[in-house]
């Protein structure tokens, strides 16, 4: 970073320049370098009263071998380049450009761009990757159609792959050859793709609802054809669904995704041409687990679901980020909860929500779903952008219901196809087919930060009045202090003294209130006694809701709410209170509420209950999660009573676990759908618990489990078990045996590091550095250094915060020396350092030291600059 980075505000945005009709690539690859021939026919906008000078984008490492207009090459004079941008001083109104650089992918290590991945070559250009191959207008609202030849040697690489349909192939006589695809449908830069690798692929059809036959691949390297089933059966189920529940078909002849190993994130939806990390991608019973096979059925999804929510209808400029991605994510979390349980998927996704992205919300990086400014966009594809942005879309699904919610998506897609458009766009549409005034439901938008809703409630006998006061606040974040209320949807239910549901509004059994001031009151009439609310049913609106239920009343809703996420969250909230009891007095007065151990045995032996939920209901709530809830952490007691919880809970409920785990086994095939995952969930749970009371009894249940498992979610389930035991011999033996069975599996050899990485165990920061020397650690591969680093550092927090700093220190150390290979993974590394204002004044001054230091450390890339700058600006 040469200058003193740049902050790019949302009210700064201009239309561009230029248009460009018509996109002309030519790649030749070779091992030293490629070379990328560009051609851009464009036309000058016409909307702006002063002519706007013609500005590309292009990275520092870009050698600009041939700059021409119509026909006659550049002179020095006659363009600037300055950073990224390369500025090009009178051009015509209409003109060709051609444009040749030479780039080097086989150098390139921030998976940006044009890169290699294990010898095959390979594209991740969101948000601006292409400026790493280019120079080009690279913004979301220059959408052009692309013709692309892709030039490589024949046997390296017989696979040549890019957008769209291929129109032409050749061979050269040299042993290369080529391909010509050509993509019908304008899209923006970010959206381009190219692979040129020695791989295989399985293949499908689809027709569409209109008939249209439509080609599935799915490309991976030779060893790994044997996982590639469930992802084509995902991909048919959200092609099918989309049709469906959007009446969205898809619009090209053939739909390709390809697995590579080397991916800074999930995967990328570029048009026609998926990129797939190996991670969300691959699944075979014998190598993956459950929760990765729902992972791959929900990515797959997601990305497909991007061709319209994203690729048809695309973002005007990156602060509209979640117009694609908080949609898609909606459209996602709700074909799995179609797939598979309703009620679960609702719960880990608010977990995940409550857990990181309220988190996010009180951090230093908070941001509202559509961000006001940025120094780095990639530091800007967040929780908040991804899984708040997916709930504000859910809360306009609750206000209008599915059919008005249907009618405004019909009326987006059909006004917007083919346009680069905002996030208002998208609410005026919701608008406009229902009727209704989401004005100041708009804030969300706007305003970041986690509103805190207050519930007090009152009953007068004499009058059967049940009256409850909603207050509503929102905490400050950096950007604003003060915030507007919000209109806030908020499901809720009645329960009479029985538990049964009391008929409200219309004789339905939850309502939904609106809630627009800082303070509102709303009543209910004709109740003989006074109810027992259940608030906020199925999370319908993501804010942290207080009311004083005492234990019983959880206990009450836990065994009778009609609205099962509620009848989870009273478990939740039951056991948070339990435990920020326990924590406060720590280490005196540790003594378990029996009511904890009494429901656990009820909801355990409950044969009428989804084992899926009673394995969500007796799953305690994180540490990450209590780390959240409170004030000042106390890294130690949260540890510890979590796991005295655990013990005590073990011990009493000895014999049902036993007998839960017994009476959840099965010979049957393995099969990863709704019932059998909740079967091994449970089952696993069971043992976990047993494993728990250090009793070699259990500890050799657990290793036969490891030792006979036919698919990997059990074997890796008593993997972990063994190794987070206090059988410090037995841990290492089954690491070493899983290790030399599974060694060349390189996705499940993630799961042996994280295994590790996250152990608590003495001695925990000593291994993680000793594993980052074996030879199954990767520097450059981030599936590695999520496996290890960011495992240790976010699920490992009474190590990641020993006392002594040695846990900062060393995440400071990599986040330095990743800025240089991969910025923006060093910066995502990095989130654990910036929560330093949970911790106390000794760990505070420690975290701060160390953001301190990369500060210090040189030349820090936009990615880290921005949120190691932001995160000391808070400091007061
Ligand atoms: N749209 C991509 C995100 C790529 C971000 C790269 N910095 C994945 C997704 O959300 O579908
Ligand atoms: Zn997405």
């Amino acid at each position: 970073m040469s200058q003193e980075p740049q902050v790019i505000y949302l009210k700064d945005y201009q239309a561009p320049a230029y248009s460009v009709d018509k996109t002309t690539l030519r790649f030749e690859l070779y091992e030293e370098e490629t070379i990328v021939r560009a051609e851009l026919q464009m036309q000058r906008n016409t909307q702006h009263a002063e002519p706007l000078p013609l500005q590309l984008f292009g990275h520092e490492s870009m050698e600009l071998l041939r700059l021409a207009v119509n026909g006659g090459v550049l002179q020095q004079a006659e363009y600037s380049r300055e950073g990224e941008l390369l500025t090009l001083l009178d051009t015509p109104d209409q003109l060709t450009l051609e444009i040749v650089t030479r780039i080097e992918p086989q150098n390139n290590t921030s998976l940006e761009g044009l890169y290699k991945s294990d010898g095959m070559f390979c594209t991740q250009c969101e948000a601006e990757g292409f400026r790493r191959i280019t120079f080009y207008p690279d913004r979301p609202d220059v959408l052009s159609v692309f013709t692309t030849t892709v030039e490589a040697e024949q046997s390296r690489y017989p696979v040549l792959l890019s957008n769209g349909n291929p129109i032409a192939r050749g061979q050269e006589e040299d042993g290369r050859h080529w391909v010509t695809w050509e993509d019908p449908f304008p899209k923006p830069a970010y959206l381009f793709a190219l692979v040129a690798g020695d791989l295989e692929h399985i293949e499908d059809q689809f027709t569409t609802a209109s008939g249209r036959p439509v080609e599935l691949k799915i490309f991976a390297e030779k060893k790994d054809l044997d996982k590639l089933d469930y992802a084509m059966q995902s991909l048919k189920r959200s092609m099918t669904w989309d049709e469906e529940v959007y009446g969205r078909e898809y619009d090209l002849d053939i739909f390709m995704i390809v697995a590579v190993d080397f991916f800074n994130m999930g995967a990328m939806e570029n048009k026609g041409l998926n990129i797939f990390n190996t991670s969300c991608v691959l699944a075979n019973p014998k190598t993956t687990t459950d929760a990765a096979f729902q992972r791959v059925e929900g990515v797959v999804a997601h990305e497909y679901f991007h061709n319209w929510s994203g690729n048809r209808v695309t973002c005007r400029d990156w602060f509209q980020l979640s117009l694609k991605e908080g949609f898609t994510v909606f459209r996602d979390a709700e074909f799995s909860a179609d797939m598979n349980s309703r009620t679960v998927k609702r719960i880990e996704d608010v977990t995940l929500l409550r857990t990181a992205q309220f988190a996010e919300d009180a951090g230093p990086m908070a941001h509202p779903v559509r961000p006001a400014s940025f120094i780095e966009i990639s530091n800007f594809y967040t929780l908040t952008v991804y899984e708040k942005g997916a709930e504000v879309v859910r809360m306009i699904h609750t206000l209008l219901g599915p059919e008005l919610f249907r009618k405004g998506s019909d009326l987006y897609f059909d006004r917007h196809d083919g346009k680069a458009v905002t996030t208002d766009d998208f609410v005026d549409a919701m608008e406009d087919a229902s009727g209704r005034d989401l004005s100041q439901f708009r804030r969300w938008y706007s305003q970041a930060g986690t509103p805190e809703l207050q519930v007090e409630d009152r009953f007068d006998e004499s009058t059967g009045v049940y009256q409850l006061t909603v207050r509503q606040s929102c905490p400050g974040t950096p950007d604003m202090k003060h915030k507007q209320p919000f209109h806030i949807p908020l499901a809720l239910g009645l329960l009479d003294q029985q538990g049964s549901d009391l008929p409200l509004d219309g004789g339905q059994t939850t309502q939904v209130l609106d809630l627009t001031e800082s303070e509102q009151t709303f009543s209910f009439e004709g109740l003989s006694a006074k109810p027992v609310p259940s608030l906020l049913r199925g999370f319908s609106a993501p804010v942290k809701l207080s009311y004083d239920y005492s234990r019983d009343e959880l206990l009450f809703l836990m065994a009778h709410d009609s609205d099962g996420f509620n009848r989870w969250d009273a478990s939740q909230k039951l056991a948070v209170g339990i435990m920020q009891e326990l924590v406060a007095a720590y280490p005196s007065q540790m003594q378990l509420d029996q009511r904890l151990v009494d429901a656990y045995r009820r909801v355990l032996t409950d044969e009428s209950l989804d084992p899926a939920m009673v394995a969500q209901i007796l799953t305690l709530p994180s540490e990450a999660y209590l780390a959240e809830l409170a004030d000042v952490v106390d890294v130690e007691a949260i540890h510890e009573v979590r796991q005295f919880i655990r013990r005590q809970l073990a011990k009493a409920l000895e014999s049902e676990f036993l007998a839960t785990y017994n009476s959840h086994q099965t010979l049957e095939a393995y099969r990863p759908d709704a019932s059998e995952v909740a079967r091994r969930s449970l089952k696993n749970l069971a043992l976990s618990y047993l494993v728990a009371l250090d009793n070699e009894a259990y500890l050799s249940l657990a290793q036969s489990q490891f030792a006979d498992a036919d698919n990997m979610t059990d074997q890796q389930a008593a993997l972990g078990q063994v190794v987070h035991s206090d059988f410090v011999e037995a841990g290492q033996q089954v690491l070493a045996k899983f290790y030399d069975q599974w060694q060349h599996e390189s996705l499940v050899v993630n799961q042996w590091l994280a295994v590790q990485a996250s152990d608590v165990k003495e001695g925990a920061l000593e291994r993680v550095v000793a594993l980052m020397q074996h030879e199954a650690f990767d520097m450059k591969n981030p599936n590695k250094v999520r496996s290890v680093i960011s495992v240790f550092c976010n699920q490992n927090l009474l190590n990641f915060h020993r006392p002594d700093g040695s846990g900062y220190r060393f995440l400071a150390d990599q986040v330095i020396e990743f800025n240089r290979i991969n910025p923006q993974i060093a910066s995502r590394l990095l989130t654990p350092l910036t929560r330093w204002k949970k911790y106390d004044a000794d760990r505070q001054a420690l975290m701060k030291a160390e953001l301190g230091r990369i500060m210090d450390s040189g030349e820090l890339s936009k990615d880290v600059y921005e949120v190691v700058s932001k995160s000391l600006a808070a400091v007061e």
